[in-house]
């Protein structure tokens, strides 16, 4: 049987108004009154809906070429993780775990993280034009920490990212599944400031570390459950950026968890590393986001004017702050020059 596509309309973002377009669309309170301006579909109604209410929402990957991209992936990639697939019996979790940014030379890696509907899709949902700027692929599963990965890839104004998930393989509950906490996506915003430490120049042997803690004790003190992605191959899950998420433990060794996620920025952003930033410093450790689909750089924009423009134009304050009583445009200025780590 054919696989099933899904298919997203492809109204543009342009043109809705929104009154709050500092948040994404899948994460603000009018979106459903938002649907119908925004041209959605059932399809896309039913992802925004589970985005917006549990922070993630699973997808068939709308690729009529998938099947062969799989098998020449897998191909092309296995010989690079050090691990015996010929050999059903072989521990397949001892090599590499993963690749990052194969997209760079694998063709159809970069496919996956480009598919035009998909990062349409994004757009629409997000009411930002979206863009792939990272992949990972996965021979098995991560074995990792629940996570949210906003402490590696945040935006200003936050939460304009996305990872998408897709199993290359139909994943058996013992290859160490996907997991995340539903709902999870609308608790704090993990940061230094919240958990008292000073990231700024700082070094981590992984960028996770200060916070499992505090995301731990949040899921105790939510009696929060975990649910498994036991997805079939060509099924895809888009996580929000605060979603907590990891990789479940590997219960057989001999098996393998295939699977690529892309990691997706939007355009009008301030991209930056909160682990290594203190916000309330000002002192950003920036980004230089290009994206997968053109190549090209992304700039760091603030309103649309690359940030130090803003940063420059907000400090000669050519309009002036002469005639205002309460020297807000100097306190603007600061700020912003904070927001810049300048
Ligand atoms: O695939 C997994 O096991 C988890 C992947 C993940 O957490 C990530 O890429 O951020």
């Amino acid at each position: 049987m054919g696989r099933i596509v899904a298919t997203f309309a492809t109204t543009d973002e342009a043109g809705v108004s929104n009154p709050l377009p500092g948040l994404p669309l899948i994460e603000t309170p009018l979106l459903l009154a938002m649907a119908d301006e925004l041209g959605l579909s059932e399809e896309d109604r039913r992802v925004a809906r589970d985005l917006y209410e549990q922070g993630y929402a699973v997808f068939d990957f709308p690729d009529q070429q998938l099947d062969e991209r799989i098998e020449r992936i897998k191909a092309r990639l296995a010989p690079h993780y050090g691990i015996d697939f010929a050999d059903p019996e072989a521990d397949k979790t001892c090599g590499e775990r993963r690749i990052q940014d194969a997209w760079q030379t694998d063709p159809d890696v970069r496919a996956i993280a480009a598919n035009e509907a998909v990062t349409a899709l994004l757009g629409k949902l997000y009411g930002r034009q979206a863009f792939p700027f990272q992949t990972l692929n996965f021979p098995v599963g991560t074995q990792q920490d629940a996570h949210s990965d906003m402490v590696h890839f945040s935006s200003l104004p936050e939460k304009f990212m996305c990872g998408v998930w897709l199993a290359m393989e139909d994943i058996h509950p013992d290859a160490g599944p996907l997991f995340y906490y539903p709902g999870s996506h609308r608790w704090p915003v993990m940061s230094n400031a919240l958990i008292g430490r000073r990231g700024y120049e700082t070094q981590l042997a992984s960028a996770q570390d200060p916070y499992g803690e505090a995301w731990r004790a949040l899921c105790a003190a939510q009696g929060a459950q975990p649910q498994t992605f036991l997805a079939r191959k060509g099924q895809a899950l888009i996580w929000c950026a605060n979603l907590l998420h990891g990789g479940s433990a590997q219960n057989d060794p001999r098996l393998t968890r295939w699977s690529q996620v892309t990691h997706y920025y939007f355009e009008d952003c301030i991209y930056y590393t909160p682990a290594f930033s203190d916000e309330a410093l000002g002192k950003l450790q920036m980004r230089r986001i290009s994206s997968i689909a053109d190549g090209r750089l992304r700039p760091n924009l603030y309103q649309g004017q690359p940030a130090e423009e803003a940063l420059k134009s907000a400090s000669h304050d050519p309009a002036g702050s002469a005639g205002k009583p309460s020297g807000f445009g100097s306190k603007a200025r600061r700020a912003l020059r904070r927001t810049l780590g300048r």
